[in-house]
C-alpha cells in the first residue's frame, strides 16, 4: 500500500504519520508515503498556489495547475495501475471503518489536502475519484483528515499490528465500544478495581466485558447497535446491564 499526499504543508503529514504504528510500517516498507507540494508546481515567480475566486466573497481558492502537475508527478514516480485519488473535503462522504475496508486492497491512495476555501472545482471533478469528510466540523485543511485515513488504512494491513491488536480487531466484540480497562493499583485514591477481574475466572470476566461492551454502546451510540445483529447470549447481558443501570 502506498499513499501519496498533494499538500501545501508536507512536514505536517511526515511528521504526524512518521510516529508509532504508521512511523514503524513505513520504516519497514510495508506501506510507501510520499508528500507532493503544490508550491514545487508553479511556474510564476512568486510560485502562487492560490487566487481570488471568481464571483467575489472572502478567502482565497486553490489554482487547479499546480495540482493536476503534483498528481500526475505522484502518478508516474509510483505508477500503480489500480490507484484513487480522494479530495479530502467536507463535502465527501464520512469516512468509516467500513469505507476504509474496503479502500485498504487499492495499492495507490493520492490524497489531497485542502487548504484556504477550498480548491477550484473543476480539479476535483477532472482528477479526483471520490470525496472523503472526518466529519461535520470547521477545521484550517484537509491534512489532519489524510492523516486519519493513513493511520486507519494502514492498522488494516496484515502484519501491521502485533498478533494481540489484530486479535482484538476481528473479535466477536466488533461494531460496540470497548469495555473500560483497569490496571494497577489494584486500590487506591480513585478507587477499586471491579472485583470480576480480580477474580481469575476468564469466562466470568469475559461475559462482564461484552456486557459492559453492549451496555456502554446501548447507552452512548445507540445508532452503532441499531446496526448490529445480537446473540441471545448477547441480549441476556444486555438486558441485565439496563437492568442493573435502573436499579
Ligand atoms: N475543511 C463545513 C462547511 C463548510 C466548510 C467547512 C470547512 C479546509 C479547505 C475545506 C472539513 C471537515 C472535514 C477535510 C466545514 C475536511 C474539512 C474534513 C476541510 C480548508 C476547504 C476546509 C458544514 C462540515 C462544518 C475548510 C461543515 N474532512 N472548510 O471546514 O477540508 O476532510
Amino acid at each position: 500500500m502506498r499513499f501519496d499526499v498533494i499538500t501545501l504543508f508536507p512536514e505536517m503529514i511526515l511528521e504526524g504519520a512518521g510516529h508509532g504504528v504508521t512511523g514503524n510500517a513505513i520504516a519497514q516498507n510495508v506501506v510507501g508515503l510520499s508528500v507532493w507540494n503544490p508550491r514545487d508546481y508553479t511556474q510564476d515567480k512568486h510560485r502562487t498556489v492560490d487566487d481570488r475566486p471568481y464571483g467575489g466573497g472572502p478567502g482565497m481558492v486553490m489554482k487547479y495547475q499546480p495540482l493536476v502537475d503534483a498528481v500526475e508527478d505522484a502518478r508516474k514516480t509510483h505508477c500503480h495501475a489500480d490507484c484513487k485519488v480522494v479530495y479530502l473535503s467536507p463535502q465527501g462522504k464520512q469516512i468509516t471503518q467500513e469505507l476504509l475496508e474496503e479502500v485498504r486492497h487499492i495499492p495507490q491512495l493520492i490524497l489531497v489536502a485542502g487548504r484556504y476555501e477550498g480548491i477550484d472545482e473543476r480539479f476535483v471533478d477532472a482528477l479526483c475519484d471520490d470525496e472523503w469528510s472526518l466529519g461535520d466540523y470547521v477545521i484550517s485543511g484537509g491534512e489532519l483528515a489524510a492523516l486519519v485515513v493513513i493511520d486507519a488504512v494502514t492498522r488494516l494491513i496484515p502484519g501491521v499490528l502485533g498478533d494481540d491488536d489484530s486479535a482484538k480487531q476481528d473479535s466477536y466484540a466488533e461494531g460496540l465500544l470497548d469495555y473500560p480497562h483497569f490496571t494497577r493499583p489494584e486500590q487506591g485514591q480513585l478507587g477499586q478495581v471491579p472485583s470480576v477481574l480480580l477474580s481469575g475466572n476468564h469466562q466470568a470476566i469475559d461475559s462482564w466485558r461484552m456486557k459492559q461492551a453492549l451496555g456502554r454502546t446501548a447507552l452512548r451510540r445507540p445508532d452503532l447497535l441499531e446496526r448490529k445483529e445480537l446473540t441471545a447470549e448477547q441480549e441476556a447481558l444486555l438486558e441485565e446491564f439496563l437492568n442493573e443501570v435502573q436499579a
